[in-house]
């Protein structure tokens, strides 16, 4: 019995984090092409199985993070583009968005240009890629304007109170001062920080924690641990269902700045370099700011480098009763 083609895909990493990028194999004219989102949700309704078999085990694992390109869904945009990881959609990416736009130009699938607007389901953002005989050697989105929505308490099991920032910035970003934990923000101690950012996560997002109220957009998506370091300061982002950034984060970074620029911490135009539990960084700025109907709101600019990793084109055994599952 043949095996059955199901998927093609572009792998591609952005300083470290992972984005399967579906380019054929399914039939996308049946998605709903009025927006971003909308393809976005009839994705969801129609081939979440797809969404599974491509993050989840055995094709995955529970730290990959996916994208979908669609063309048409938007005459102001050159194409729109929507995400998924282990635990269901996002409005935005940052990294996803780079590694997307690297992999579309170093395939052929997109003409080089200096920049592109890309429809998301949070909004239209602008990506503007450096590219050198081919090679993408970055990409600079200028991301959804951001601006905070708020503070509130989790009482944390184990922990006591923490206190926690919530930002948009494309997605519902909870910030978290890592200082007020034992651990720093290391290899070592990543079991525990996922754990902290799943169970923060599902309090934020849960009745009994005090900011699910109209004033968010959405719910929270991300949660950011930062640290404050005398070089370049640090997060680890958890998100979906306890996966772990391997990059800094774009709409994360973009949260910070938003953030920052809040404290006074950061002027407008001043590089912001940031850096995940990898080492590696991205590079931001508060391009310019207005004022808001309740603060200001920040119109952030992230940058960072990808890489394709490899093409895949993905089979279904008729034998292979096993689907994708998630251990833990
Ligand atoms: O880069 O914006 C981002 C992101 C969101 C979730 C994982 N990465």
């Amino acid at each position: 019995m043949e095996s059955d083609p199901f998927a093609e895909c572009v792998d591609t990493h952005t300083a470290g984090e992972p984005t399967r990028i579906l380019t054929g194999g399914f039939d996308a004219s049946e998605l709903d092409r009025r927006s971003a989102e909308a393809s976005r949700d009839s994705f969801a309704e129609r081939y979440d199985w797809l969404r599974r078999l491509l993050v989840r085990e055995p094709r995955g694992h529970e730290h990959m993070f996916g994208a979908i390109p669609v063309f048409e869904v938007d005459d102001a945009a050159d194409f729109g583009l929507f995400f998924f990881d282990n635990g269901g959609y996002l409005d935005m990416c940052g990294h996803g968005t780079i590694g997307v736009v690297t992999a579309l130009i170093e395939t052929g699938r997109l003409p080089e240009r200096s920049s592109y607007e890309i429809a998301t389901p949070a909004g239209t953002v602008t990506a503007e890629p450096t590219v050198e005989d081919g090679r993408v050697r970055s990409v600079e989105i200028d991301n959804i304007p951001s601006y905070m929505t708020g503070g509130t308490r989790v009482d944390l099991p184990g922990t006591g109170p923490v206190d926690v920032d919530l930002v948009y910035s494309g997605n519902v970003v909870a910030l978290v001062d890592a200082a007020q934990f034992d651990f720093a923000l290391e290899e070592s101690n990543l079991d525990r920080i996922r754990e902290c950012g799943r169970t923060l996560k599902r309090r934020l997002n849960a009745n009994d924690a005090a900011p699910t109220d109209d004033s968010l957009p959405a719910p929270v998506s991300v949660v950011e641990f930062y640290e404050r370091r005398s070089d370049v300061d640090r997060n680890v982002v958890v998100f979906g269902n306890g996966s772990i950034d391997r990059s800094p984060c774009g709409t994360g970074t973009c949260a910070k700045m938003t953030l920052l620029y809040e404290e006074g911490e950061l002027a407008v135009g001043t590089p912001y370099r940031y850096q995940s539990v990898l080492g590696r960084e991205f590079v931001g700025t508060v391009r310019d700011v207005e004022d808001g109907e309740d603060g200001a709101v920040v119109h952030p600019v992230v940058r960072g480098s990808a890489y394709v990793t490899g093409t895949h084109q993905f089979v279904r055994d008729p034998e292979d009763d096993l689907g994708s599952f998630h251990l833990g």
